[in-house]
């Protein structure tokens, strides 16, 4: 069930990336110094390649917004590609500029071109590319970065936190493991976790499978570019009952938790402690020093394709994962309080 809708389209080298959402009740206030911000933050991180030299990220609201605030109606945004000055002829929508120059048949291992290839029927493998590839992600953060706004004001806010890179567990080494990568021409992935507090009790539900709100946060964020693997709390792999759920005290008459290890859900539903979600990134696929793969074209071995790309994206990766948290809570609070307007939805709360 979906309240809080969206699509979004845009190629990597397209002219723009759109966002249509809708489901914002009337009477929010849009900041988009805090939208800019959460797009920058997705842009930075050490190991990001060059692409992130040329774009500086900005929105432009273009419907559903009036003097500051949404009317309620479907809001539209759209993030220009500065790049796509570079490719307007490579990336053009007419038969007429058809041109061969970027295109590629060499699969790259790890990445959508082989299966997307058979899937579209595409012999160019820029035309699986442009899509899959990871920059539609900054569309999402700004779609996040509206729903972070409708929780706010509710009080609910969230964070993310890198945790590992490669094999290094502290953040005095990350900077390290990415260097020593980056000189192999290697690329390398990492854990991150996502913590949103002040969550009321009862968003998802236990009635139906598609109802948990836990099964729908682990789609949102196992569904990230390059995203293998989501907990949500602490692993419990060979711990026991009695070590890993979380215990009930009273303190001063309210009952307390003595742990989270369950990440704020039980039984699908949120209990009301903090919500805690990781996930891990696999290792980007481009690499300068390419690895064995087959030219689509001639049928031979080959050299896996490079183009310019990030040795490491965990940090942009995590910014990201918070932009989908923030669209499920804001998705399962308007299902839980349905408002038309921001005043309505505060009282229901
Ligand atoms: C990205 C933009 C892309 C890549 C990256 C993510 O830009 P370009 O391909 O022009 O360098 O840097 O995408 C990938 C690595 C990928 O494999 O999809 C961005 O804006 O985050």
């Amino acid at each position: 069930m979906e309240k809080f809708r969206f699509l979004t389209s845009g190629e990597s080298h397209g002219k723009c990336l759109t966002a249509i959402i809708e489901g914002i009740p009337a009477g929010l206030d849009i900041d988009i110094d805090f939208i800019n911000n959460e797009l920058k933050r997705r842009q930075q991180g050490y190991g990001r390649g060059d692409r992130m030299k040329i774009e500086s990220d900005t929105v432009e609201i273009v419907s559903g917004v009036r003097f500051g605030k949404t009317l309620g109606s479907p809001v539209t945004l759209v993030i220009r590609n500065r790049d796509f000055e570079n490719w307007q002829k490579i990336m053009s929508a007419s038969p007429d500029d058809k041109t061969d120059d970027k295109s590629f048949s060499i699969y790259r291992p790890g990445h959508a071109d082989y299966a997307g290839s058979i899937k579209y029927n595409q012999k160019d493998l820029r035309n699986i590319l442009e899509r899959s590839s990871a920059r539609k992600t900054a569309i999402e953060v700004a779609v996040g970065a509206v729903a972070k706004l409708l929780l706010k004001v509710l009080g609910i806010t969230g964070t993310s936190e890198v945790t590992q890179i490669g094999t290094a567990c502290c953040p005095d080494k990350f900077h390290q493991e990415i260097d020593l990568v980056k000189e192999k021409g290697d690329s390398v992935g990492g854990k991150f976790v996502v913590v949103y507090k002040n969550i009321p009790v009862g968003l998802g539900s236990y009635v139906h499978w598609d109802r948990g709100i836990d099964g729908r946060l682990a789609q949102a964020v196992m569904s990230i570019p390059a995203v293998k693997t989501v907990e949500i709390g602490d692993n419990p792999l060979g711990l026991c009952g009695s070590q890993y759920h979380d215990e009930f005290e009273i303190k001063d008459g309210e009952v307390c938790r003595k742990s989270n290890h369950a990440g704020g859900i039980e039984g699908g539903i949120t209990n009301g402690q903090d919500l805690v979600i990781s996930a891990v990134m696999k290792p980007i696929p481009t690499m300068i020093s390419p690895l064995n793969s087959v030219d689509s074209q001639t049928g031979e071995n080959a050299q896996a394709h490079y183009e310019r790309s990030d040795v490491c994206a965990v940090e942009s990766c995590a910014v990201v994962a918070e932009a989908r948290v923030a669209w499920i809570l804001a998705n399962e609070i308007l299902l839980k309080y349905g408002a038309d307007s921001v005043e309505e939805l505060k009282n229901r709360i």
